[in-house]
């Protein structure tokens, strides 16, 4: 199948880049969102996200004529949905806005168009959501027009360059629209395009998510072992990774992202009665933040549930992960509102949205204004720029003396010598492991 003219609506982390890429690829792009915040910014040649080379790459697009800015879909070759499906209080999949994306669709499809999914939905979404509310129409799915799910799987941060050299999975919910999303996607696509069905395809992305979930709960886990143990967790995991068939990941503050810490519920919502490892895995990393909040209070040599009030903490990194600037579900913030609410003064900082505006959280635009009063430095995220911060600097930049890294991102020695006294996620205190055994040979 032939394309010359697109619709993709949505423009955030997905959207956006796919649209663009479209576009450089020679594409007529109509660019659709709902958000006048987004359409203003982007009209005005502004980004409303942050993500390497994405200013440039929007721009081209632009700049090319092929990439245009909307508030609603027009008639076009093929339908891209790329819009957030977050989750509500009690962790059900809120399809809302894809479900909206659909019926905005609707007064445009013509017969012989492809629409495609990509939003990370629950199993069977394409068929049992997407397909009813395009027939609305008047036209049959499989039969009019083509359907097809096919999953972003781009890291933040890597977005640009792993959406085109990653593999990419097109499932449709029949072979003709299997095929024409192949041909959509090979566009720009210079990874391995791998043809499958429409709910194996939504099965692919939510398992790949879940995987890593449960695999980065089991290193939360073996944080929480290695702390009662007295031993360190970073040694252990470099140790256990030279085994050929081991990799565990790393344990931190919790799990964070519109990804790993969602999708993993989707199928906990389909299927209850099959998910309980999934289930308990979510459920640990979503305890890491109070882990965190535990580290502090010892650090000051507090009991477990004492309260935090007037203790000066400055909290240093916001975003779900490292080198990013992305804040959503970000277990970092978790942790700043837990002191807050603790009773704690906390000052953040965020390197990479020196402004971020979030509601209950002071933060301020620089490392100095963040520490000058703090009495603990708590380094929340692994961004290079703070793992690299000299502590003999900042030991004169701050009355600190008590800090706590939940990332493995500062050195015991490099920073014991620079006068402060550095708590470490998943390290226990050396004489609590003699104690241990000592215990044990009883
Ligand atoms: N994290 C750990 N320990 C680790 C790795 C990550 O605690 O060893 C934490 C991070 O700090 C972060 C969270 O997990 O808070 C998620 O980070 P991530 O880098 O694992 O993943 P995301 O959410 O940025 O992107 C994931 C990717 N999926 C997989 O690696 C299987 C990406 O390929 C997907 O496209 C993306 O989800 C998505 O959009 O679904």
């Amino acid at each position: 199948m032939k394309f010359e003219k697109i619709c993709v609506i949505g423009l955030g982390y997905i959207g956006l880049p796919t649209a663009s890429t479209f576009a450089t690829h020679g594409l007529q792009v109509v660019g659709v969102d709902i958000n006048p915040h987004v359409l203003h910014t982007l009209r005005s040649g502004g980004l409303h996200i942050h993500e390497p080379g994405l200013r440039t790459l929007v721009q081209a697009a632009i700049g090319s004529g092929n990439l245009k800015i909307s508030e609603t879909p027009e008639t076009a070759d093929a339908f891209i949905i790329a819009v957030p499906t977050p989750f509500y209080d009690d962790k059900r999949a809120d399809l809302r806005a894809v479900q909206s994306a659909a019926e905005q669709i609707v007064a445009c499809l013509q017969p012989g168009n492809l629409v495609v999914l990509e939003s990370t939905s629950p199993p069977l979404t394409t068929v049992n959501v997407v397909a009813p509310i395009l027939e609305r129409s008047g036209l049959k799915a499989g039969i009019d027009f083509h359907l097809a799910y096919t999953p972003e799987r781009v890291l933040p941060g890597q977005i640009l360059r792993e959406l085109i050299e990653n593999a990419r999975v097109i499932g449709g919910i029949d072979a003709a629209s299997t095929q024409a999303g192949r041909d959509l996607y090979a566009t720009f696509v210079r990874g391995e395009i791998v043809m499958t069905d429409a709910t194996t395809a939504e099965m692919v992305k939510l398992m790949e998510n879940t995987y890593r979930d449960v695999n980065i709960a089991i290193a939360n886990e073996f944080s929480h072992l290695a702390e009662r143990f007295g031993i360190d967790v970073w040694e252990a995991i470099a140790i256990a990774n030279r085994h050929p068939r081991v990799n565990i990941l790393r344990p931190g503050p919790g799990v964070g992202g519109h990804c790993i810490s969602v999708d993993p519920w989707f199928l906990v919502e389909a299927a209850p009665d099959l998910t309980p490892l999934i289930h308990t895995a979510r459920q640990v990393n979503d305890r890491q933040p109070v882990h965190v909040t535990g580290m502090v209070r010892e650090a000051f040599g507090l009991e477990k549930d004492a309260a935090l009030q007037g203790r000066r903490i400055a909290a240093l990194g916001l975003a779900y992960k490292p080198d990013v600037d992305d804040l959503r579900e970000s277990p970092a913030v978790e942790v700043v509102h837990l002191l807050s609410r603790a009773g704690a003064q906390v000052v953040a900082y965020e390197p990479f949205k020196p402004q971020p505006e979030l509601p209950g959280v002071h933060a301020v635009s620089s490392l100095e204004e963040a520490v000058q009063d703090a009495e603990l430095l708590l380094l929340l995220v692994g961004h290079q720029v703070l793992r690299q911060q000299d502590p003999y600097l900042l030991a004169q930049a701050t009355p600190a003396r008590l800090a706590v890294d939940t990332v493995n991102g500062w050195s015991t020695q490099d920073w014991s010598k620079a006068g402060f006294q550095l708590f470490r996620l998943g390290v226990g205190r050396a004489e609590r492991r003699w104690n241990t055994s000592t215990t044990v040979s009883r």
